[in-house]
């Protein structure tokens, strides 16, 4: 349990919110002129709490059960909480609550059906510019993720995903419709969610099919690392294009900030955390400094991997470094030099050896208030640019009482600790922290599990695993709670 050192407080004009994602919340997946996703064709399965790799398998033949119509498969991410047609009413409790800012993303394939396209569809534009015009009524400043988990389904049916070098001229396509029609609302950026977590899961990230590279015959780890360095030309060339056309922008890069302590004291344990460690940052390293470190490029020609570089990419690098730095966090876990016999505790799409001093969620990520502080100093120490957390909440399975409401102290708990951590961080440690956003502020399609039952959110909303429900949005205990630690600029977090 992580109590405050000093008495809390945050900087005037703190940016307090919430966080989502398009694919996870807008569901009218064939509405509005929109094209397919790949999240579109992600279907549910029951494969327990924490397996994540089993949820990510897609294949051929899970990309033609997608295209099926007669498909009875259950696609969760196609109807997410249906905020399309609710936005309105959420951007409003979002106000009540007190939000200085929104974290939402662009749906590429609704401002372009087919990434090919000329010309981007008018009636996605209209969606968005309804959306910030509504946050700008109640003086919410959105901030927009580019690019979070939603590849337009073309770039792996009619190209190789990130992998060709084409898309990012499609991708620039589309970022600068972004910036010329939502420009004038918009003044925090970022490119692409977790950028490091291509990695990890490469289909949603990266439109990358393993089962097509079989095919073809090009070896997919490598094909991955080629897709990642296209991805970061993308985001440097983003990044300048944003400064030159929206002078006032702030635009940032975004990580999963995952935190490897070692398991003992053991020399062995502590190198096996550091090298872990310095993968975490190893793509950050590129959108902060502007070009590759000496361990990512040791770690490409040790496995004896050739990636493609264009001549001019080394300077685009350079060019397109980021403003702030942005990360999701939720839990840490250990790293030990030999695993065997150790319990192993899941997280966000990482597995690490289980830390006996943690409590865990209902999924099994260890939750960890003092690894943000730690995390906080850390990245301050190692970049000197104002940091952003975007992502950081509880994932529970929420009961709805005999009173009709949630009451979720675990979840209270969970975001008080969390606050304490930033505020010694800012007040001991001098963090430059401008903002934090709550991930899932209002409940919403799991990415991992693809599951409604684990919920995040502040307001719930009836809608279960199958899409039945009403979609009726309940302000849970937490609401209230939230709204107190706002209004009091992250002073009162008494429960
Ligand atoms: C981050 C993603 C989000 C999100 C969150 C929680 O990695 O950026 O999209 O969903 O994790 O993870 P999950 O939904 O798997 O619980």
């Amino acid at each position: 349990m992580y109590k405050n050192e000093v008495d809390l407080k945050f900087p005037e004009g703190f940016l307090w919110g919430g966080a989502t994602a398009a694919n996870q919340i807008e569901g009218a997946w064939d509405e509005g002129g929109k094209g397919m996703t790949i999240e579109d064709c992600l279907p549910y399965r029951e494969v327990g709490v924490s397996d994540f790799t089993k949820q990510f398998a897609f294949g051929l033949k899970d990309l033609k059960e997608a295209l099926n119509a007669d498909s009875n498969a259950n696609y969760p991410k196609r109807r997410g909480i249906d905020f399309y047609h609710h936005y309105k009413e959420d951007i409003a409790l979002f106000a009540e609550m007190g939000y200085k800012i929104f974290r939402m993303s662009i749906s590429w394939a609704r401002i372009f059906p087919d990434p090919r396209d000329e010309k981007p569809n008018e009636e996605g534009i209209s969606f968005y510019v309804s959306v910030f015009e509504e946050c700008k009524k109640y003086g919410i400043e959105p901030l927009v993720t580019l690019s979070h988990y939603d590849p337009p389904l073309v770039l792996a049916t009619e190209y190789k995903g990130w992998y060709s070098r084409e898309v990012i001229d499609l991708f620039m396509k589309y970022a600068r419709v972004c910036y010329e029609r939502f420009g004038k609302y918009v003044t925090y950026w970022l490119t692409f969610n977790e950028v490091d977590a291509m990695l990890r899961h490469p289909v949603t990230s990266g439109a990358l099919i393993e089962e097509n590279f079989i095919k073809w015959g090009i070896p997919f780890e490598e094909a991955v690392y080629q897709a990642m360095h296209h991805q970061m030309v993308a985001s440097a060339l983003a990044v300048k294009l944003g400064h030159e056309m929206m002078p006032k922008s702030r635009i940032g890069c975004m990580m999963t900030k995952l935190l490897f302590y070692p398991y003992t004291c053991r020399p062995e344990d502590n190198l096996a955390a550091q090298h872990r460690m310095r993968g975490i940052y190893r793509y950050v390293d590129i959108q902060v400094f502007g070009e590759y470190s000496r361990y990512l490029r040791k770690e490409i020609s040790n496995k004896g991997f050739a990636i493609q570089e264009a001549p001019e990419d080394a300077g685009i690098l350079k060019e397109g470094t980021v403003d702030f730095i942005s990360f999701s966090y939720y839990m840490t876990s250990c790293m030990a030099a030999d695993t065997t016999g150790l319990d192993m505790a899941p997280g966000n799409t990482v597995n690490g050896v289980k830390n006996p001093y943690l409590p865990s969620s209902e999924w099994g990520w260890q939750t960890d208030a003092a690894g943000l502080r730690y995390s906080l100093a850390e990245l301050y120490d190692r970049y000197r640019k104002p940091l952003f957390i975007v992502e950081n909440g509880l994932g529970a399975r929420d009961v709805v009482a005999e009173d009709g409401h949630v009451h979720d102290p675990y979840r209270m708990e969970y975001l008080k600790e969390h606050v304490c951590a930033m505020s010694d961080a800012i007040n001991i440690d001098g963090v430059d922290l401008i903002g934090y956003t709550w991930w899932g502020c209002i409940d919403l399609v799991s990415e991992s599990t693809r599951q409604m039952s684990k919920r995040y959110g502040f307001i719930y909303v009836d809608v279960d695993d199958y899409g039945n429900g009403s979609f009726r949005r309940t302000k849970k205990d937490s609401f209230d709670y939230y709204k107190k630690v706002i209004a009091s600029n992250g002073k009162d977090v008494h429960m």
